[in-house]
């Protein structure tokens, strides 16, 4: 597929590879199993999340990113990984490992476009963030609602051009309840370009769900 992988498979055990490589195949059954043997035979929850689950996904972003994935690979491996991620979620809570940070995600209101804003979401989770999803149509107010103390990012995806305005009032609304300068926001969509987002005074724009993880860590100067 790509020459990296090679040494990727040498660090991993073979049990642990694996299921790397069942989540870039995106069989679900086969993370979910892997991920059960895997607990048996004593790996930790956060070494077989942040290893093998975690390093999976950046692999597909690559691939994605490389022209090697187009978006359904991306969304089964995607799923693939999410089937993992519900099994080792419960352990990484009670272990206590903390997310890199909490994002409320939601397509903006009047839009009920998800298939890319839940790309995004499955990404984030995917890198080890927190996710909040809101669904679709999510108004200002909800979104202002869904932010609490722990809530760094906020990210709206928009689909259509009649209603990605909203962006714009959801952050001057973010303003005018004193919140602006305590959250971050990243916007995007297929409509969204960067000049957009730094019109209505976002902190960052991502093209794809992958470049959303990149954008978020940037923000957070986990890079
Ligand atoms: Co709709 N639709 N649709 N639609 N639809 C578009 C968007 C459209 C471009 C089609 C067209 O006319 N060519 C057009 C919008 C035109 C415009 O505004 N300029 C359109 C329209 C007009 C409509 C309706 C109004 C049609 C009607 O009823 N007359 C209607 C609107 C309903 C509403 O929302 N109120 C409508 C309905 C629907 C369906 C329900 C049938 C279905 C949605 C199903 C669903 O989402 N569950 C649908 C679909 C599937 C599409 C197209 C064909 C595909 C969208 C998609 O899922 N792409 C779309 C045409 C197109 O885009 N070529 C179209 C795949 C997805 C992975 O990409 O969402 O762009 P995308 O997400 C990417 C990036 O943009 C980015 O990462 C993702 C992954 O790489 N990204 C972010 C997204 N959000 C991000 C957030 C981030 C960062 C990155 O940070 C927070």
């Amino acid at each position: 597929m790509n020459n990296h992988l090679g040494s990727v498979e040498e660090a991993l055990s073979e049990l642990l590879d694996d299921i790397r490589k069942s989540i870039i195949e995106g069989n679900r059954d086969h993370v979910e199993l892997g991920v059960q043997r895997a607990l048996a035979d004593g790996h930790e929850a956060r070494e077989i999340m942040f290893d093998v689950l975690v390093a999976a996904m950046a692999e597909v972003g690559e691939l994605y990113e490389n022209g090697e994935f187009y978006v359904p690979e991306m969304m089964i491996s995607a799923r693939a990984m999410k089937a993992g991620l519900e099994i080792l979620r419960p352990m990484m809570v009670e272990s206590g490992v903390k997310p890199l940070a909490h994002v409320v995600l939601g397509t903006v209101e009047g839009d009920l476009h998800d298939i890319g804003k839940n790309l995004v979401g499955m990404m984030l989770q995917g890198a080890g963030f927190e996710v909040i999803d809101l669904g679709v149509d999510v108004s200002s107010k909800t979104f202002i609602e869904a932010i609490d103390k722990d809530v760094q990012i906020l990210g709206m995806s928009g689909l259509l051009t009649t209603t990605i305005p909203i962006m714009e009032t959801v952050i001057s609304d973010m303003s005018k309840a004193g919140l602006r300068d305590k959250v971050l926001v990243i916007v995007g969509g297929a409509p969204v370009t960067e000049e957009f987002s730094v019109s209505i005074g976002a902190d960052g724009y991502a093209a794809d769900a992958s470049k959303a993880v990149a954008v978020a860590r940037e923000l957070l100067h986990l890079e």
